[in-house]
């Protein structure tokens, strides 16, 4: 609650002086008509950020939504680093907080009364923003530091640093898929990859005009939040009759854009493993003994697993660190817990975190062995405290589970809501946390010993090679 009680109050003030009302709150912000600037002064950004450190910083970019356009440009040229990835979560920022919080957050910003803030080192009640601040502060300007190091030691001769060859065949200077879509112009269809009426998704495999590189994309319905149902349930929804009889009607529904919404994933440039995961296809299961581990599954993986950049990136906060809900630094026993690709934050009943621990070299479950236990241990305990502290649910509503096989081969914990029913939450691939607890204490080995099963899918190479080795049953024996 007293995370909740400190954005209540900033939000509060903020808003109030920016002459933003409850009604706008409570609608996606990009839909909304800009303030005219008379209502926001210039600088009011900055100087709340210097008040107030990181949490300011979200506040500030919440309002950027909103903001005169001049002011947009004057908070993006900000020279923030990390000002404009920020940008991007602060609405989710304020999705996040449970439905207590948000109340919270309204009735402090109806009772605000506005005034500028006071010079940071004299605000006392955001210590702990302050520090962020601090910390940030003194990141950026070691990162600068050591940037300045690296051009002084460089070569006379070298005016910039060589570009390195990524894998996939671009370089670090922003390749073309770098930059964040803002619509689906220029894209092709190529093929459906898999459809889902149940689910209400469909995976499709395309091509951008003029681009060799291929993508993958997921569209989704999104499930209805009680916040926005009072804007699907308003005269803003047009309804055309399908059928009437007597007290039975069925009707077309047109809803406003802003509840309108699809979640949409794109993993652009895809691989052919990519397009092989998403493509609908026949499974079959597999079990693997200790034996197939080594002989077949471990080489298979040394060769052709995921590529876990993006991991990376979490664990070095290149990428998403503001959207982490907790984190643990200990590089033994630490992990970072974040909102996974699949949640789109709307609401919680859908709830799905991810786990990924600091250790590297910890392939999957497979490797865990007792020496883990206290990793294991902290990432149960801390998760459901964060869990419950930034989402007000109890450890006994979560699944919290390992995947075996996983796809990208860095250790990780699922966290998903028990009332979702999350995909890869099937017996044939989910792996209660506290059981896997409960096994390694019984027994140090058990996970490198075990026969553990699972499911492959026809295109998948791995398949191929259990197959080759007679390890499929086709017929029963
Ligand atoms: P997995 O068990 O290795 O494979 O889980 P799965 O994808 O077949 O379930 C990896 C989890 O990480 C999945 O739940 C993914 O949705 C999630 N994930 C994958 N990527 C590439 C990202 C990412 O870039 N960011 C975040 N936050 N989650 C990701």
């Amino acid at each position: 609650m007293a995370t909740a009680d400190k954005v209540g109050q900033e939000v509060g003030k903020v808003l109030a002086k920016a002459c933003i009302t409850k009604d706008m709150l409570e609608q996606d912000p990009c839909h909304l008509p800009r303030l005219k600037s008379s209502d926001f002064t210039k600088g009011l950004v900055v100087e709340l950020r210097k008040a107030h450190g990181v949490s300011s910083m979200h506040l500030a970019m919440q309002l950027k939504y909103l903001a005169p356009l001049e002011l947009v440009a004057d908070i993006e040229k900000c020279n923030e680093k990390s000002l404009q990835n920020k940008a991007n979560s602060v609405w989710e920022e304020y999705q996040k907080l449970s439905k207590n919080a948000k109340k919270h957050v309204m009735a402090d910003f109806l009772k605000a009364e506005f005034q500028l803030p006071k010079p940071r080192s004299a605000t006392k009640a955001c210590k702990l923003c302050k520090r962020k601040f601090d910390e940030e502060e003194q990141r950026e300007s070691e990162t600068n530091m050591a940037e300045k190091r690296r051009a002084d030691d460089a070569e006379p001769i070298t005016v910039q640093e060589p570009k390195k060859a990524k894998s996939d065949g671009t370089t670090q200077d922003d390749p073309h898929w770098a930059t964040p879509l803002s619509s689906f112009q220029d894209f092709e269809m190529i093929k459906i990859l898999n459809d889902h009426p149940k689910n209400k998704s469909v995976f499709v495999h395309g091509k951008f005009k003029g681009h060799e590189e291929e993508a993958v994309v997921i569209l989704e319905k999104t499930p209805f939040s009680e916040e926005t149902l009072p804007i699907a349930l308003s005269g803003e929804t047009k309804l055309k009759v399908g059928l009437k009889n007597d007290i039975y009607g069925n009707y077309h529904g047109t809803p406003p854009a802003q509840v309108n919404g699809i979640k949409v994933s794109v993993v652009y440039p895809a691989t052919h493993k990519h397009l092989v995961k998403y493509s609908q296809q026949e499974t079959y299961l597999v079990q693997e003994t200790e034996d197939d581990y080594k002989n077949i599954t471990l080489p298979f993986l040394e060769a052709e697993a995921f590529r876990i950049q993006w991991v990376y990136n979490i664990l070095e906060h290149k990428t998403e660190s503001e959207r982490i809900v907790y984190e643990d630094p200990d590089k033994e026993t630490g992990f970072i817990l974040l909102p996974d690709m699949k949640w789109d934050l709307k609401q919680v009943n859908d709830l799905y975190l991810i786990g990924i621990v600091h250790k590297h070299g910890i392939r999957s479950l497979r490797d865990l062995a007792a020496e883990h236990l206290p990793l294991l241990h902290n990432i149960l305990k801390k998760g459901q405290q964060a869990i419950q502290e930034k989402f007000d649910i109890p450890p006994c509503k979560l699944r919290i589970y390992l995947h075996y096989q996983p796809s990208y081969y860095h250790l990780h914990v699922h966290f998903t809501h028990l009332n979702f029913d999350a995909p890869g939450s099937g017996v044939e691939r989910a792996h209660l946390l506290t059981d896997v607890i409960e096994h390694l204490e019984m027994m140090t080995d058990y996970y490198s010993k075990k026969t553990l099963s699972f499911c492959l899918r026809e295109n998948d190479q791995l398949l191929a090679e259990f197959r080759k080795a007679g390890r499929v049953l086709e017929k029963s024996v």
